[in-house]
């Protein structure tokens, strides 16, 4: 049923990069909104070093990884090196530290699989989840940041596939559609596939650190490779055509692991992926840069795979044939 369609190629997708580029611009947060974000960091890191003062407070996920929308949540992450405290009882102290600030709708979810305090701030009127020493998160968000560098059109690409997948409900790891990290992950590798983007992972390290026994090397040094994808001229509406074509009809369900640590697939067999265990089903297997045993696609189950490859192929069809695209894509679910 999905197999490759043979039709002629389409000849005017690229008069849609404009109608495309100025979706992503909408969606891009203002220079206003991202100094509040700066501002809400600074106010949370004074009063929680007050308290510890050895400890750091980071952005991460899309407010600090360059794929975030404008008005969207901040993802805090809390460095501390308590050994005599549970995670646990760090988020309580630290929904205390804050309810001494004057910050509002403080909730500590000490019971979340990822335990989380929520908290409004009335001065920028920004939210935010502070989560506690998930360095790896830190790190991805740089690597993720550092790709957005080094070729211009791979951010407007990751808005428009997360635009699109918000608009039809497949960006909801509860009903077993994938995170907005596995969709800017997925544009990566094709990115790499199409020779427009290089593999960090697999050049001489510049950055080094170790997490959790993960070792996270990778060349950051993304200045120096400015101009990497010039040899391919694919406009933003193409290389989205061509990125839903492959998850339509070219990405090998069966055997296939998308790999952005080195760069191409890797084979399911060779990670052991090939049957269910527990309850990650394999069924899309899209690796995690770092943590390599994690398959982000894990959350993925029998019938929202088949949701999923009807979404893609409903988008490849609607950017071979529609002649609206950029609007038709989003039509809400
Ligand atoms: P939205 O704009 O909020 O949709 P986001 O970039 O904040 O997107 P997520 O909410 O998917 O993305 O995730 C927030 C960050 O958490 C992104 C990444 O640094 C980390 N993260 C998310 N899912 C995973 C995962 N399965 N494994 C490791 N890190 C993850
Ligand atoms: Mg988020």
């Amino acid at each position: 049923r999905f197999q490759r369609r043979i039709r002629p190629c389409r000849y005017d997708i690229d008069q849609f990069t404009p109608s495309f580029m100025s979706i992503f611009e909408s969606l891009v947060p203002s220079d206003e909104e991202i100094s509040k974000q700066k501002q809400l960091l600074a106010t949370l890191s004074r009063l929680i070093n007050k308290e510890w003062p050895n400890s750091k407070l980071y952005l991460y996920g899309s407010c600090a990884n360059s794929f975030g929308f404008s008005n969207s949540d901040i993802d805090l992450c809390l460095s501390i090196d308590e050994k005599e405290m549970s995670k646990v009882d760090i988020i309580l102290k630290l929904a205390h530290i804050l309810h001494a600030g004057n910050l509002r709708n403080i909730q500590a979810l000490t019971r979340a699989r990822v335990p989380i305090v929520k908290l409004m701030d009335p001065n920028t009127g920004l939210s935010c989840d502070i989560c506690v020493n998930n360095l790896l998160a830190v790190v991805n968000t740089k690597l993720l940041r550092d790709y957005s560098q080094i070729d211009k059109r791979l951010r407007p690409l990751a808005f428009i596939v997360k635009h699109w997948a918000k608009s039809r409900c497949v960006n909801e790891t509860y009903q077993g559609t994938l995170s907005s990290y596995a969709y800017v992950i997925m544009c990566i590798h094709y990115l790499q596939s199409q020779r427009i983007l290089p593999c960090l992972q697999e050049m001489e390290p510049t950055y080094y650190v170790t997490v959790d026994n993960n070792i996270c090397a990778y060349f950051d040094q993304v200045d120096k490779l400015n101009g990497f994808g010039a040899q391919c001229k694919d406009t933003l509406s193409r290389l989205l055509w061509g990125f839903f074509r492959y998850w339509a009809y070219a990405h090998n369900y069966t055997k296939d692991v998308i790999s952005i640590r080195t760069g191409r697939t890797i084979s399911k067999n060779m990670k052991d992926w090939t049957r269910r265990i527990g309850n990650d089903r394999h069924l899309i297997c899209i690796e995690d840069p770092f943590e390599t045993s994690h398959d982000l696609g894990r959350v993925v189950d029998n019938r929202s795979i088949w949701a999923l490859r009807e979404e893609f192929e409903r988008a490849a069809e609607i950017l071979h044939l529609d002649p609206n695209p950029n609007i038709t894509l989003f039509e809400p679910y």
